[in-house]
């Protein structure tokens, strides 16, 4: 029984040599320690042992186990150590290597043409102020001087929602309400969307994007000079330095005298081309010092205070300046169109 019990032993251990395969270890075990196995067999054949020898032979056969188990243990250990080893040398990250891109949305361009008009203005004093696209006849044409037959107060041109209201029609009921509640000096700048009853096209929309202006102070410290000053600046912070800027007189019923602005043509830089119609010139801005009929209507009399107004249309702007050729582009709101412009002017971004 000892020899048997020795051969076992040495057996298992030579199958346990320090190269033993993570299979053979497990075939070892359960030949020989597992629930059929040869030492379970033993002690099951104790029976026949002679009663004295009985507690030696299971001494020996603890003894055993407890030394085969323990080598099973080591060379497992050791397995494992090499395994990590490997999987570090081999699978090595680096971190140094950039990490996955993930894309990620912006602002439809518009608006960010609106933030990057907004944010020259307000660098220049001007306050933001956002009023109510839905508007009565008063604050969107009578205070701004249209007489009752004035063609934009017609049907076809006004989208009329009943009651004596409409949709504004441009963002300067936003300074006429502004006017009546508070007093100058004031700069304000009022950006919203306007509506008129246009066809979607290449070059118009029913709903369009505005930006309108004034600054108004008492009688005489306010003129045309400043006028010119701070358009000329808007727009050479807007469309490069190197822009040519030139005034053009005008009409318009809110202001008196008016003058619409224009800017060297972003296409050919005053050459010349099909875009500007050979003129070198694109319109740009309205503007004018604000009619005094206007400053009336909102408690101001014209004796004491006088003032410049402007406006622009923020999506044929953005359309000039991003070099897009219809306007649909920007409501169809498809990405691939929408990504091209991720910042929609760089020199804000
Ligand atoms: C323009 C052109 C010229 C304008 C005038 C006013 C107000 F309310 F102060 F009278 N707001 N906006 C104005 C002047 C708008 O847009 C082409």
């Amino acid at each position: 029984m000892r020899e048997q019990l020795e051969q076992i032993r040495s057996r298992a251990l030579a199958e346990l040599a320090a190269e033993a395969t993570e299979s053979a270890i497990e075939d070892v075990r359960v030949r020989v320690l597992g629930r059929a196995g040869e030492l379970t067999e033993i002690m099951r054949g104790m029976r026949e042992v002679p009663a004295q020898e009985r507690p030696a032979i299971g001494q020996l056969v603890n003894q055993i186990k407890t030394e085969l188990e323990a080598r099973i243990e080591a060379l497992q250990g050791k397995l494992k150590e090499a395994a990590l080893e490997r999987s570090l040398t081999e699978a090595r990250l680096d971190v140094t290597l950039p990490g996955a891109k993930i894309p990620r949305g912006h602002l439809h361009p518009i608006t960010l043409t609106i933030e990057n008009m907004l944010r020259i203005f307000n660098a220049m004093g001007f306050e933001i102020v956002a009023t109510r696209d839905i508007e009565d006849d008063f604050h969107n044409f009578a205070a701004l001087n249209f007489p009752p037959d004035h063609p934009a107060r017609e049907m076809q041109d006004t989208f009329f929602l009943g009651g004596g209201l409409l949709l504004r029609t441009h963002t300067s009921n936003g300074q006429i309400r502004v006017m009546e509640q508070r007093r100058p000096p004031l700069a304000i700048v009022c950006p919203g969307n306007c509506y008129r009853r246009d066809e979607l096209s290449v070059r118009a929309s029913p709903m369009f994007s505005q930006i309108e202006g004034f600054m108004v102070d008492r009688a005489g410290r306010i003129t045309m000079a400043h006028l010119k000053g701070v358009l000329t600046e808007f727009l050479r912070a807007f469309f490069g330095s190197d822009t040519a800027v030139r005034f053009r007189a005008s009409f318009f019923p809110f202001t008196e005298p008016s003058a619409e602005v224009d800017i060297s043509c972003l296409l050919c830089g005053g050459k010349g081309c099909r875009i500007c119609k050979h003129s070198g010139w694109t319109e740009i801005l309205g503007s004018g010092m604000i009619h005094p009929n206007v400053l009336r209507a909102v408690g101001y009399d014209p004796a004491e205070y006088q003032g410049f107004a402007f406006g622009l249309g923020v999506d044929r702007t953005a359309l000039l300046r991003l070099g897009v050729e219809d306007m649909r582009l920007f409501f169809e709101n498809d990405v691939r169109f929408l990504g091209q412009f991720p910042a929609s002017n760089e020199r804000f971004a």
